[in-house]
């Protein structure tokens, strides 16, 4: 590793990050200081076969356009970040964790000028937004940035929502590199008093081992040259298993996820770049309604969240309108959004995110009166109420697709914890047979889970329309937890052309090689 990376090696753990490692997991604390680096992969991406540029500009001038244009200006780089007391040199956009909000209406043009000051390629990806496809900020569709190097993307959102951005390149993903991007609809009543934007992410740049290291370590573990995992984990078909063992390893499961919460233990979790003992404030008045935007950015880690002394109406999932439901708690995924809506009480209150399957937490405060919030490990009764999850919720009708479908396209999703060689349809990015569609197309995609951990698989430039397991409709999403020996059926319409990565949405699952593209034909 050259220039920044090198410099990741001073690990401070604190006290409060002794969390196990997880069963077959990693603990992202510096425990393979001595072990031998292997090579990083760093896939190839097939050649493009159709990114038509016409059917792009056709596709855009068919979206709303205000004649309005919002500028921003993304500056990635090496920053010193305060995440409440522990400092972590790390990457991150404009110095800052999160980055600098990008907001717009639909139909604004989007103009964001990145300026790479990183020592390697960079992008930006805009997760969610179904926009042209040369400005996705994922290769082969858009270049890269070389290092010293800009580029400004230039896009409109058609839809309105809660969305993020991020690098595309390698293990970028699991830095400091994310923004929130809220697209309005000047047309939306808007029925909330404030908004409160909650970026939750799982964090050891600076203070553990680094992103290469783990991976690395994951690599290596896999092959065999480390102890401590299961040697009966990954193997293909022992999904049955799955129903969570606690007490098995040092780490623990989840129900929710199917098994294991994921790969790596991390020093700290998250909310808007702070550590539990200084969680952010979100000052409100009893009785106001408060929409809140809840965004995974982590890398490896699906969070449960709960406002305690709270139940929590669910009204979007990633960025789509759902009929109106309440819970007590949500699960996301890497890369899923929800939006919901809380009256509030008297008083102060912590919004917890537990990091599902992993025994840490995080926290922000929601500070409405008097009162002292309960000590920073504290989890509410809620997060044990009714959780919801994407089995829970229903697309508003008007956004229904429609219900007949021409193409079948399946993504089996494939590797084992041993060997680390996540894989879609047996086959790792770089020798990734692309899925075909044709624009017009309405098309059944299935990804069924051959593995025993659950993948947040992501497709790029559509929002899918999730079919529950009794055939009825779920949410709209872009991003879908997908849990061991799974099955999860969504529709699209074939209605962005170009060439769109799906992946999983774990940062290190990605990098092994879970990627493959949906690539229009005609
Ligand atoms: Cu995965």
């Amino acid at each position: 590793m050259q220039g920044f990376h090198g410099q990741d090696s001073v690990m401070t753990r604190q006290p409060l990050t002794a969390a196990p490692l997880t069963r077959r997991g990693f603990l992202a604390a510096g425990v393979l200081g001595g072990a031998a680096l292997v090579a990083c992969s760093r896939s190839t991406p097939p050649a493009p076969t159709g990114s038509a540029p016409d059917g792009i500009a056709a596709a855009e001038a068919a979206r709303p356009h205000t004649g309005k244009t919002v500028t921003a200006r993304l500056s990635p780089g090496p920053a010193d970040i305060d995440l409440g007391g522990t400092h972590a040199r790390t990457l991150a956009y404009n110095n800052t964790v999160p980055g600098p909000l990008i907001r717009a209406n639909v139909g604004d043009t989007i103009a964001v000028t990145v300026d790479n000051g990183l020592d390697h390629d960079s992008s930006v990806h805009w997760h969610g937004i179904a926009l042209r496809n040369d400005m996705d900020g994922a290769a082969p569709a858009t270049p890269n940035i070389a290092p010293g190097a800009g580029f400004t993307y230039t896009f409109t959102s058609p839809y309105p929502g809660t969305y993020w951005a991020h690098p595309h390149t390698g293990l970028d993903t699991d830095y400091g590199l994310y923004v929130p991007v809220i697209i309005d609809d000047p047309t939306d009543p808007g029925r909330y008093d404030a908004e409160w934007i909650v970026m939750l992410d799982d964090w050891t740049s600076g203070v553990g081992s680094s992103p290469e290291e783990i991976f690395n370590g994951l690599r290596s573990m896999g092959m065999g040259n480390m102890g401590g995992h299961d040697p009966m984990s990954g193997m293909p078909g022992m999904g049955g298993m799955g129903s969570g063992t606690p007490g098995v390893g040092a780490g623990a499961t989840s129900d929710l996820l199917g098994d294991d919460g994921g790969d790596v233990s991390y020093p700290y979790y998250l909310v808007n770049g702070r550590i539990p003992p200084a969680a952010t404030t979100f000052t409100a008045k009893p009785g106001q309604r408060i929409r809140i935007r809840l965004i995974n950015a982590g890398a490896d880690t699906a969070f449960r969240v709960a406002l305690a002394g709270h139940r929590m109406t669910v009204t979007h999932t990633d960025g789509f309108p759902v009929v109106p439901t309440e819970v007590d708690a949500l699960l996301l995924g890497m890369g899923e959004r929800y939006d919901v809506i809380v009256t509030a009480d008297d008083g102060a209150f912590p919004l917890v995110a537990s990091a599902e399957g992993k025994n840490a937490v995080a926290r922000a405060l929601l500070s409405t009166g008097t009162g002292s919030a309960p000590d920073a490990g504290f989890r509410p009764p809620e997060l044990t109420g009714r959780v919801g999850t994407v089995d829970t919720f229903t697309a508003t009708p008007q956004v229904l697709p429609p219900t007949t479908s021409d193409l079948a396209l399946q993504a089996r999703l494939t590797g084992s914890m041993m060997d680390y060689d996540w894989a879609i349809n047996g086959r790792p990015y770089d020798q990734a047979v692309p899925l075909t569609i044709e624009q017009g197309q309405h098309a059944t995609l299935t990804f069924a889970n051959s593995t025993t951990m659950w993948h947040p698989m992501h497709l790029h430039g559509h929002t899918c329309q999730v079919i529950k397991a009794d055939g009825t409709p779920g949410p709209r999403k872009d991003t879908v937890i997908v849990k061991p020996m799974q099955t999860v059926t969504v529709r699209l319409v074939a209605d962005n052309p170009g060439i769109w990565m799906l992946h999983c949405h774990n940062g290190y699952h990605m990098d092994a090689g879970m990627m493959t593209t949906l690539n229009y034909t005609g």
